[in-house]
This record gives structure tokens, C-alpha cells and sequence, in this order.
């Protein structure tokens, strides 16, 4: 069933790509099947006291997908998934993409503007949610996007369901499903890091996201022995595909479930269960890397501890091996699609200098100037990608994707990198106007749109400000209305009200700005533009100024 909205790879390329062997023609409920059948009797997800083998994952996942069929949802359909790392995560995914619906994945930290959007531009009829996670109610979440989101007709709810309908109240008797959707079916909307005023959504099709896991498993080396701990939240891009918790079912590993990434719990985890992988983003690294200098740890089991998300600092990336004592693996990719690795094998230099290389050798890249000629070799420049599992296009999104992609297909990641001659990257920084909050994306719009909306603020400007820690927080220099600026103290919004304004119009909470600065004006560039880039210097030279 084609997605209205989707780009598809043109014909001749799909064609290539099939003939490769790269699209291997299977679907997510299919592999599963197939692993609930060769390897029934293994343990396929740990959480807590819970252990659940793939067979017996196999035959939940048909059970839901069977009540979630007589509930109505059908081949098409998209139903926004909130779930954080727990087994259901798990179920609910599988049962969908059986019967054919489409995931829409939404993070944990996600609030009222973010769920309304995915709610209304997707379209969704269902929406899947725990009960009290992190000691916040996602029922009252739920119950305020419901108002504003007319078209979702369910809330289901793993857990107490409060108002609504529990999850484990349509595990039905199998009955015979519709037949399932084709590969070359969009499977799932995943989220965008956003640079624009408003979120993207990025159809991924079975063909092209279980390549992806394929690639993912033959780089990290990732078989039947493998336990990969799930501790970001399982349902971004890395931890879920890179290779993540899709990648340890393709190979027929082990998924042991945190439900945060402190190392209390983690090391714990790990020394229990005996993981072998595990994935971070730099700040959480960091934290690991005090606590386990600090403490008598045995990691023993841990092989391969993977950072991405956000560049990792070189010194911190020379620790990893001796402290933690296991291999780091730097990955750079994106929700798109492009995944660059080091190679578990790479010598030293290479893993703690670069961000890797292309996971497969059908990924094209590119690094080009600003008019997209390609630099002289190991120059830096924007980097472009295409390749058999890289968009052609993001979801409902026209007049974006003519910005976002070249006439020829190759995606514009906004990264600016450079290429070694041995044909690994270096991120060098960022064209597109976002910040990396250590793995959290903030678009810089989407905030500033919302800042507008203040009475009090004329005009907004949010930019990142280098942080030790998660190596950049952002910072809202603002003009408040005239006749405010400069004005009695108790006229000006001040700092704490609008981070407040803010919070109440149900923002995650990794959006509201770090700081906030008051301004008269904003520089500007030569042709009138604001330019961040002075602000970005303005705010950096005021905190090393303060140190
Ligand atoms: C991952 O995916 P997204 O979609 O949240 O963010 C993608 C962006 C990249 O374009 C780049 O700006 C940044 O995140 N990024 C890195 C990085 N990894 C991602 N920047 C510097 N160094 C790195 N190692 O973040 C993502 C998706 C799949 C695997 C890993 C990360």
C-alpha cells in the first residue's frame, strides 16, 4: 500500500538495490516469525524480573496484533507509539507492523506540542502511551492532545488505564490477519532532530530499514551470543537500529531493558546479564566514565561500548578503552538514514579521532561547498548522502524536501565534515540551524516560533553555547516588546516566566533554553540576516569571561 506523502527511491534504483540483495524482501513481522521459529526457546527481551523468549514474543505479538485488528486499526493506519523501555515497547511495534500500521515513534520526554503535531500532520487514529513513567502521568497527556487532536479515536494504555483502554485487554485469541504488508511498504514514521518550525516525520520502509539492520550487524559484529542493553530510549533511530534492539533481534541476541541511564543501574544491569554491547550518547559516556574510575566496577562481559548522537571529545573517547575496558565504537548517523561506524578492528587513532565510516559500501557520500561542488580531498564541507537505506523525502513535506534534497537524490544532513583519506569522517560542526544538546536536537525555529508567541517578546534568537558537559546548551537572546526594553523591571518577562510560558505550552522540557539574554537588537549579517554566529560568539565569549 503506497503512504500519500512518501517519496519512493526511483524505479531503477529500487531495482538495483533489490538485485544487490541489499532489500531483501522481508518484512518486520516476518523476521520475527522467523526468528520466533529458529530460535523459539531464547530469551528475547529482559525487563526486570520479566524474561520473554522469542517465541513467546512471537505469539503475544500476533495476540495483540489480532485485538488491535478487531479494534479496527488496519493496514495504513498510523498510531503514535510513547512508550519507554519496557517489553510492551516491543509488542505493540510488532503487532503494528503485522497488521500493516504505521508506528509514529515519539520519545519519552515529549509533551503536549509535540504529540498534537505528530498527532494531527500523520493523521493518527491511535495513540499508545504507559501509565505514570519517570513519575510523570501520560494519561493527562493524553487527555489534553486528545482535545486538540480530533482524529485519534484511541488511547491505549499499558499499564492502569485511567479513563481509557489497557493495553493488555486486546491480547485476543489469534485470528486469521489480513494479509501483511509488502517490504517496500513504509513501516514506520521515525522523528527528525528538526531544524525547521515544525518536526519532520521520515518514512522508513521495511526493505530499507532492515538493510540498515543488516549492515548494522555485519559491522558491530552482532550473532546469537550478543546482549545489547538498551538504556536511550529504545525508540530513537540509534538505540533502536544502530544495530539497537532491531539489529539484536535480526541477529538473534539478547535485549536487556534500563530504564535509565544511570550508572547504578546500568553497571548493575551489565554485570547480571552478562551484556556484551550497549549505546550512549557523549554526555551519558561521561557519567560513566567518573562513576567507573570512582568505584570498583566489573564490566567484564561489556565488549563494545558504542557513542553517537553528538560528537564525543577525543580525550574523553581515549578513556572509554582503558577505564571501562572495552572497544569504543564511534557512530555518527541520522534518523534519515546515513550510519557511519569506526570499525571495531579500526587502530586506536582512527576510533577516538574520527566518526567513522559508511556502514555499507552502497552508501554514497559527498562533501561539497555552497554551491555543491565537491572540495579538494579532506577539506571540510556539507555533507551529503544517498544510498539504499537514505530517504528520498520526508513525509508530507514538499516544499521542504525541494530545500532538503539535491535535484539528485542525495539528502543534505546539514553536518559539515571532513573525509580522511582513508575515507573515515570528521564532524567539523553544523550548517543547519539546530542545537545538539548531547543528543537531544533542538530546532532552533520550532523554539523560536514559540518564544513569539510570548506578549512580551518581539523578536527571538535561539543559538548554542558550548557546554563541557553536553557539549552544547542553547541560549534565547530575546527583544522584548517595545516600550518593555529597558522599561521598569517588573514590565519585562523575565527569564524564569518565559522558560514558564514555555513549559505550559507543553514543550519538552529539552527545548526550553538553557539562558536567556536580553537584547536591545541583533547583529546582523551582511544582507540584513541575524547573525547567529555573533550571537554564537557573544555568548561564548561571556562565559569564558565569567570563568
Ligand atoms: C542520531 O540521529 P538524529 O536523527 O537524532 O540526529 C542526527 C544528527 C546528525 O545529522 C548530526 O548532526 C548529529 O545528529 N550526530 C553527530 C553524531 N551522531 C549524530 N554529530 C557528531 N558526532 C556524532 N557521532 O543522532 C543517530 C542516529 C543513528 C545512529 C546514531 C545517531
Amino acid at each position: 500500500m503506497r503512504l500519500p506523502g512518501f517519496t519512493p527511491w526511483p524505479e531503477e534504483m529500487a531495482r538495483y538495490y533489490r538485485e544487490t540483495g541489499c532489500w531483501s524482501g522481508e518484512t518486520f513481522g516476518q523476521l520475527l516469525r522467523r526468528q520466533a521459529q529458529s530460535h523459539g526457546e531464547q530469551i528475547v527481551v529482559v525487563s526486570g524480573e520479566q524474561r520473554i523468549t522469542y517465541a513467546q514474543l512471537d505469539q503475544r505479538v500476533d495476540r495483540l496484533a489480532s485485538g488491535l485488528h478487531r479494534l479496527g486499526i488496519a493496514a495504513g493506519d498510523r498510531v503514535i507509539v510513547q512508550l519507554p523501555n519496557i517489553t510492551a515497547f516491543f509488542e505493540v511495534v510488532f503487532a503494528l507492523f503485522r497488521i500493516g500500521a504505521l508506528p509514529v515513534f515519539s520519545l519519552p520526554l515529549h509533551r503536549r506540542q509535540e504529540v498534537i503535531y505528530f498527532a494531527n500532520h500523520s493523521e493518527a487514529v491511535a495513540y499508545i502511551i504507559p501509565d505514570i513513567e519517570a513519575g510523570y502521568d501520560y494519561r493527562t497527556l493524553a487527555a489534553e492532545v486528545k482535545a486538540e487532536a480530533p482524529g485519534l479515536q484511541h488511547v491505549i494504555v499499558a499499564g492502569e488505564p485511567g479513563d481509557y483502554m489497557a493495553l493488555e485487554e486486546l491480547y485476543a485469541d489469534s485470528v486469521e490477519l489480513p494479509e501483511g504488508p509488502l517490504a517496500s511498504d513504509v513501516a514506520f514514521l521515525q522523528l527528525s532532530g528538526g531544524s525547521t518550525g515544525l518536526p519532520k516525520l521520515i518514512p522508513r520502509t521495511h526493505d530499507d530499514y532492515m538493510y540498515s539492520l543488516k549492515a548494522s550487524v555485519d559491522v558491530c559484529e552482532l550473532d546469537e551470543q550478543s546482549i545489547y542493553l538498551a538504556v536511550l530510549p529504545v525508540a530513537h533511530n540509534y538505540p533502536l537500529s544502530s544495530p539497537g534492539v532491531l539489529g539484536t533481534i535480526y541477529a538473534g541476541g539478547r535485549i536487556v531493558l534500563s530504564r535509565s541511564g544511570s550508572p547504578d543501574e546500568a553497571f548493575a544491569l551489565i554485570e547480571q546479564e552478562k551484556v556484551t554491547i550497549t549505546a550512549l550518547v557523549p554526555p551519558l559516556a561521561l557519567v560513566w566514565l567518573d562513576a567507573a574510575s570512582s568505584r570498583q566496577v566489573k564490566l567484564d562481559s561489556l565488549q563494545v561500548l558504542q557513542v553517537g548522537g553528538a560528537k564525543l571529545g577525543a580525550e574523553a573517547a581515549r578513556r572509554v578503552k582503558p577505564v571501562l575496558g572495552c572497544q569504543l565504537q564511534q557512530v555518527f548517523g541520522m534518523a534519515e538514514g546515513l550510519v557511519n561506524y569506526t570499525r571495531l578492528d579500526d587502530p586506536e587513532e582512527i576510533i577516538v579521532e574520527t566518526q567513522g565510516k559508511p556502514m555499507s559500501v552502497y552508501d554514497e557520500i559527498k562533501i561539497v561547498d555552497d554551491e555543491d561542488n565537491e572540495v579538494q580531498p579532506g577539506m571540510a564541507g556539507h555533507l551529503l548522502a544517498r544510498g539504499p537505506y537514505t530517504i528520498r523525502g520526508y513525509y508530507k513535506a514538499e516544499e521542504h524536501n525541494a530545500r532538503s534534497f539535491t535535484s539528485d537524490g542525495f539528502y543534505r544532513t546539514g553536518d559539515l565534515a571532513r573525509l580522511t583519506p582513508g575515507g573515515y569522517l570528521i564532524v567539523e560542526g553544523r550548517a543547519k540551524d539546530q542545537i545538539n544538546r548531547g543528543g537531544d536536537k533542538v530546532a532552533a525555529e520550532e523554539v523560536e516560533n514559540h518564544l513569539l508567541a510570548h506578549p512580551g517578546i518581539f523578536d527571538a534568537a535561539l543559538v548554542s553555547m558550548p557546554d563541557e558537559y553536553l557539549g552544547e546548551r542553547s541560549c534565547a537572546f530575546i527583544i522584548a516588546q517595545s516600550g518593555m526594553a529597558g522599561n521598569t523591571a517588573d514590565v519585562l518577562p523575565s527569564a524564569m516566566e518565559i522558560k514558564a510560558f514555555l513549559r505550559e505550552r507543553g514543550l519538552a522540557a529539552y527545548k526550553i533554553p538553557d539562558r536567556i539574554e536580553f537584547v536591545d537588537s541583533f547583529p546582523q549579517t551582511g544582507v540584513g540576516k541575524v547573525s547567529k554566529k555573533a550571537l554564537r560568539e557573544r555568548i561564548a565569549g561571556q562565559q569564558s569571561a565569567v570563568r
